[in-house]
């Protein structure tokens, strides 16, 4: 057997919010390594997801949707982190919906104009295209916005194309040995997903607004022979808001506590206790030090 190079790099994954990166990431390395909700500013940390085969190991880097608006200290924190991915990738997947181009489409692909690294195009959302001809005018379209390594029709969601993908990715990758352990899937503890998957479930449960202006602060995460327990503030900016994320007798919040038990309990396969508390810090999304305390990490 001749003895292959080993290849290992950076794949920093792009494009507007809600487009699919995160659900990407996740179907690759297939466990949830980062939350997902049809609602955009759902991603707000660089995570990544680990991806080992024999010959290769694809590092996969979400990063946070880049956005117009940059006025709040959380979203400008947001938009450097996306930007450094950028820099460090040795790949990068612009990713957009198949059936759709926006402004803001348009705005991440003039932030690659600087970009060393190959770009490949993925047009996301190929399930919702009726009837499926109307993708040879997206690809066409999108094939002649830039000079693209490829460009790819895929459904992060229904797994369609996402074996040709991943198989092209390694071609990119420098000659490397791996920077993961090989059972490693992401770089964030079990702590910061649990925090994470209580975030997602608030952000299903509450109506536009709110979501944003809440985060989860996981303050004690302990194993014994019963199971995991967890004890979690949700920390939101407002007193007004805290009425609603605790909902009428408390509703919202027993909700919310089920749906992230039940999920923590299929992922690490035992039993989870999960106790939740809501607190208000004022303004701490536009405070870059309360950024730092709850755990964003400065770029
Ligand atoms: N129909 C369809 N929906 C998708 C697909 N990929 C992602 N979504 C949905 O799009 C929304 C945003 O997904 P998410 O991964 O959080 O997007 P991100 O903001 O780019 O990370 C979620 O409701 C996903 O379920 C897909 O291939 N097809
Ligand atoms: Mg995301």
């Amino acid at each position: 057997m001749k003895d292959k190079l080993y290849r290992c790099g950076f794949v920093a994954v792009v494009g507007r919010p809600n487009v699919g990166k995160s659900t990407l990431i996740n179907t690759i390395i297939g466990n949830k390594v980062s939350i997902v909700t049809p609602k955009p500013q759902t991603t707000r940390h660089r995570i990544l997801g680990v991806d080992t085969h024999d010959s290769y190991q694809a590092i996969y880097v979400d990063t946070p949707g880049i956005h117009r608006q940059a006025n709040k200290a959380m979203n400008r924190l947001m938009n450097r982190t996306a930007a450094n991915a950028l820099a460090d990738a040795d790949l990068i997947l612009f990713m957009t919906e198949a059936n759709r181009w926006t402004e803001e489409d348009q705005d991440v692909l003039e932030r690659l104009s600087a970009v060393s690294a190959p770009v490949i195009a993925l047009l996301n959302k190929i399930d919702k295209v009726h009837p499926r001809e109307a993708l040879l005018q997206a690809l066409s379209d999108m094939s002649a916005r830039r000079d693209f390594a490829e460009v790819i029709p895929i459904s992060a969601m229904k797994r369609e194309n996402i074996d040709s993908l991943v198989s092209l990715v390694p071609t990119y990758l420098p000659e490397s040995g791996p920077l993961f352990p090989a059972e490693m899937i992401s770089d964030r503890s079990e702590v910061f997903r649990a925090a994470e998957v209580v975030r997602e479930k608030l952000t299903l449960e509450l109506r536009q607004e709110i979501p944003y202006g809440l985060t989860v602060q996981v303050e004690r995460f302990e194993r014994d022979e019963k199971g995991i327990l967890i004890n979690a503030v949700i920390w939101v900016e407002r007193d007004s808001q805290k009425g609603i994320v605790v909902g009428k007798g408390g509703g919202v919040l027993k909700k919310v506590g089920r749906a992230a038990r039940v999920e923590l309990k299929n992922q690490h396969g035992e039993p989870v206790h999960l106790e939740l508390w809501v607190k208000v810090k004022n303004n701490w999304a536009d405070n870059e030090h309360e950024l730092q305390r709850l755990g964003y990490e400065a770029p």
